[in-house]
């Protein structure tokens, strides 16, 4: 009995969930953060009613100006009455650090807004982190009939790019003043942008970052012929429109309009995290004896490293045991 009323109070909440109830929301993303089986289950179901919603990540160096120009952004979409969720990632930190809740006092007003949902995301610490949930949170958000996600992540790392690989839009923000020149190149994120810009256009070394970042592309213009540079002053509130319109090209350019394009684009981000933290959970759990053997084939010169590598990577593939993920 009491079985059937939990299944039946589950139901309700799936459905309150998609009417876009935002309390329902907020507890399944934390379903869908801690994971496990019962976060695998939800994923599942919600994968089945997204595809709807855009995503646009922002991300760049702290200090780039990404809350604030997220803000300015935002305000844009309000005044046309579209409603917005804002996912704050911040894959470094186990709870919701300082940066984080920061950003939050700096969406002023939008925390009020019913037309603007705000949430920030931090790791919890199972294996994978972060990018192995945000697929099904973006699902979760998207289901819930959110139309546009805007992902900001604290800095620009290894794990904010595997984040950002989930967005349909990746905005990678520079600016001048931050010590080194362009620190997105430096970063390694530069070839992930849909659209680039420099930020703090207001001051007098931003046209420098422009035209350093004109001779990248040029650089590598097989690559990104007609990636935009947009200019804005998050502060000032100029070249807003700019990017407004630049977000748009890209979107019509290489998301796609179609759902199935969306949702095969996350998928398959997922899949490839999931496999890595696959494969890493079972590298660790390899008994030393294992690697010790090959380690002495390698100095006895009977097999080169490389080799030894292959040997180890399929020893750990063909050890443990299929579905141990959904323990994660
Ligand atoms: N001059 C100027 N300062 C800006 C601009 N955008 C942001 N800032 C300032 O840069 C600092 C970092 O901004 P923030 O949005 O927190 O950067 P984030 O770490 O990338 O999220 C803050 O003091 C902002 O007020 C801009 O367009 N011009
Ligand atoms: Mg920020």
């Amino acid at each position: 009995m009491a079985g059937r009323a939990e299944g039946a109070s589950m139901e309700t909440a799936f459905e309150r969930l998609l009417a876009g109830d935002v309390a329902t929301l907020a507890r399944a993303i934390s379903v869908l953060e801690a994971g496990g089986t019962a976060g695998d289950a939800l994923g599942a179901r919600l994968r089945q009613h997204s595809g709807k919603a855009r995503v646009i990540a922002f991300t760049g160096p702290p200090g780039a100006g990404k809350s604030t120009l997220i803000n300015a952004y935002v305000t844009a979409l309000r005044q046309r009455d579209e409603a917005v969720a804002i996912l704050a990632v911040d894959p470094s930190s186990p709870l919701s650090g300082g940066a984080v809740l920061g950003d939050r006092t700096r969406m002023g007003a939008h925390s009020t807004d019913p037309g603007v949902f705000i949430r920030s995301l931090a790791a919890r610490g199972h294996l994978g982190g972060l990018s192995l949930s945000i697929p099904a949170v973006l699902d979760a958000v998207d289901a819930a009939g959110w139309p546009t996600i805007i992902l900001e992540t604290v800095g620009a790392g290894q794990s904010e790019t595997e984040i950002v690989e989930f967005a349909d839009i990746k905005v990678v923000l520079n600016a001048p003043g931050l010590g080194d020149d362009v620190q997105a190149i430096k970063a390694g994120i530069l070839e992930i942008a849909d659209v680039l810009v420099v930020n703090k256009s207001d001051l007098p070394l931003a046209d420098r970052t422009v035209r350093q970042l004109r001779a990248m592309l040029e650089l590598r213009k097989a690559e990104w012929s007609d990636v935009p540079i947009v200019s804005t002053s998050a502060t000032k509130l100029t070249g807003l429109e700019d990017l407004d319109r630049a977000i748009a090209e890209r979107f019509d350019l290489i998301a796609g309009a179609s759902p199935e394009l969306r949702q095969e684009r996350r998928l398959r981000g997922l899949l490839r995290r999931q496999s890595e933290a696959v494969f890493n959970h079972r590298l660790a759990a390899m008994p030393a004896s294992q690697v010790d053997s090959l380690c002495r084939q390698v100095r006895q010169g009977d097999l080169s490293v490389s080799q030894a590598a292959v040997a180890l990577a399929t020893m750990t593939l063909d050890s443990g045991e299929t579905g141990e993920m959904a323990e994660r």
